[in-house]
C-alpha cells in the first residue's frame, strides 16, 4: 500500500491497524473468511473506475470489451461450481439480492414462509424491522423439539397459509436442511421454493455438503462467506425465472454493477473450481464437529443437537451464566472475535441474548486442523471461566497472538 501510505497516512495508519488486527486475532465470526491475496488485487483493480450498466453484450455504456470477460467469467465458473442454469453475480450483497428475489416474483402483500430469527433465520428473511417485512406478508416456522426444523409443522403451516413462496436458509441454524422435503411441500401447496445459501455457499461448492440449487427455483448467496470471496452477493435460479431476476436487479434494483467486484468474484470461483478449495471445504465440517465435541466436553450446551456446518451455537448463559454479549467482550479482549446471538426462543433480547455463534471457516482458511480446534475450545473456556482474572486473562491473550502467528496470513502486505 505504498501510495495509500505517502498519500493519506490517516487512512493507512486504520488499514495496518486492521490487518494487524487480522494476522493476530482468532476469527471465529462464522460469516467471516480471509481471501486470497488475487482476490484482493481483482477488488483493487481498475474496473472500479467503470460503468456497466446491463448485461454482458447488452450495456448501456460503451467500452465494455473487459468488462463483458470478467463478468462472463464469473457467470460460468458459478455455474459450473454450483450447476445452476442462469446466473446473476451483480447484487451487491446479500441483503439486496434477497430483496431483488422477493421483488422479482412476489407482489406486495404476498405470503412468505421463512425461518424465524432466533431458530437460525435471517434478518433479511422478513423480520419485523426490515422493508421486506413492510412490503411482504412473512409467517415463520420453527425447530423443534431435537434441533431440527420442524417439517410436519413447516407442512401443516404451508397447507394452513398457502403462501406465494417458501424460503429455505439461515444465518445461525446448523444442521443439515432437507432440500426434498421443502420441495415437495411447496409442490403441494404450489408456492415458489428460494434458498439463501450465504453461509453454506462454499461447502456447497466444495461438495462438502449436498447440493440445493437442483431443488429451488431461486437460490440467493453472499460471495464472502464460506466461498471466501469478496464482499458480495450472487442469484442462480431456473432458466423460468432468469428475465424476471435480471430485470429485477437492474433497472429494478441496482444501476450500475460493481465490476471489481465482479472480476473479484470470478477470481474466487476459479480457486472454489480447485481440488484444494474440496479439501478447504472438508477441513471446514471436520473442525466444526471438533469444536462441537471439544465445547460439550468443557460444559457448554450446544443448540439444534450439534453441528453439520460450519457454526455452532451455543447457550452460553445457561451452560457458564454469562451472557452472549458479555462472553462476546470478554473473548474480544483476549482477540477472540466472535458475535452474541439469540437461541431459539430466547427468554433474553437481541442485544444481550443467551447464546454465542462460533464459527470455524476463517481459522480453517489460516490452515488450522482439529490440534488447534482443541486448543481454541480450551481457550474459550478459560477466557469465560477466569474473566474476573486480569492477569490470567492477559495470559490467555498472548497464546491467542502466539498460536495465530503460527498461521500467518497476508505476510505481502505492507
Ligand atoms: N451478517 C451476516 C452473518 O453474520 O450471518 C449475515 O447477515
Amino acid at each position: 500500500m505504498k501510495n495509500l501510505k505517502k498519500q493519506d497516512s490517516a487512512v493507512y495508519k486504520a488499514a495496518m491497524g486492521e490487518l494487524k488486527r487480522q494476522q493476530e486475532g482468532m476469527e471465529l465470526i462464522a460469516s467471516e473468511n480471509y481471501v486470497s491475496e488475487a482476490v484482493l488485487e481483482a477488488l483493487g483493480s481498475v474496473f472500479t473506475n467503470k460503468y456497466s450498466e446491463g448485461y454482458p453484450g447488452k450495456r448501456y455504456y460503451g467500452g465494455q470489451e473487459y468488462t463483458d470477460v470478467v463478468e462472463t467469467l464469473a457467470i460460468e465458473r458459478a455455474k459450473k461450481l454450483f450447476g445452476a442454469e442462469h446466473v446473476n453475480v451483480q447484487p451487491l450483497s446479500g441483503a439486496p439480492a434477497n430483496m431483488i428475489a422477493y421483488a422479482a416474483v412476489l407482489n406486495p402483500g404476498d405470503k412468505v414462509l421463512g425461518m424465524d430469527l432466533s431458530h437460525g433465520g435471517h434478518l433479511t428473511h422478513g423480520h419485523p424491522v426490515t422493508l421486506s417485512a413492510k412490503i411482504y406478508d412473512f409467517v415463520r416456522y420453527k425447530t423443534g423439539k431435537d434441533g431440527k426444523i420442524d417439517y410436519k409443522a413447516l407442512e401443516e403451516m404451508a397447507i394452513k397459509e398457502k403462501p406465494k413462496m417458501i424460503l429455505a436458509g439461515f444465518s445461525a441454524y446448523t444442521r443439515q436442511l432437507d432440500y426434498k422435503k421443502f420441495q415437495k411441500i411447496a409442490k403441494k401447496v404450489g408456492a415458489i421454493t428460494m434458498i439463501d445459501i450465504a453461509h453454506i455457499a462454499g461447502l456447497i461448492a466444495g461438495g462438502a455438503i449436498p447440493n440445493p440449487v437442483p431443488y429451488f427455483d431461486i437460490v440467493t448467496t453472499t460471495t464472502h462467506k464460506t466461498l471466501r470471496g469478496p464482499r458480495g452477493g450472487m442469484i442462480m435460479c431456473k432458466q423460468e425465472f432468469a428475465k424476471a431476476i435480471d430485470k429485477s436487479t437492474f433497472p429494478g434494483f441496482q444501476g450500475g454493477p460493481h465490476e471489481n467486484n465482479i472480476a473479484a468474484k470470478a477470481v474466487a470461483f476459479g480457486e472454489a473450481l480447485k481440488p484444494s478449495f474440496k479439501k478447504y471445504a472438508a477441513q471446514i465440517i471436520k473442525n466444526a464437529k471438533i469444536l462441537e465435541i471439544e465445547m460439550m466436553k468443557h460444559g457448554f450446551k450446544i443448540m439444534f443437537g450439534g453441528t453439520d456446518n460450519h457454526m455452532i451455537l451455543v447457550d452460553v448463559f445457561s451452560s457458564k451464566g454469562v451472557t452472549g454479549k458479555e462472553a462476546e467482550k470478554i473473548l474480544d479482549e483476549v482477540g477472540m472475535t466472535l458475535n452474541k446471538n439469540m437461541i431459539p426462543d430466547d427468554p433474553r433480547g437481541p442485544m444481550d441474548p443467551s447464546g454465542v455463534r462460533i464459527g470455524v471457516p476463517a481459522v480453517t482458511t489460516r490452515g488450522m486442523k482439529e490440534k488447534e480446534i482443541r486448543t481454541i475450545a480450551r481457550l474459550i473456556n478459560d477466557a469465560i471461566e477466569n474473566r474476573e482474572d486480569k492477569k490470567r486473562i492477559r495470559e490467555i491473550k498472548k497464546e491467542v497472538v502466539t498460536l495465530c502467528k503460527k498461521f500467518p496470513i497476508y505476510k505481502n502486505i505492507k
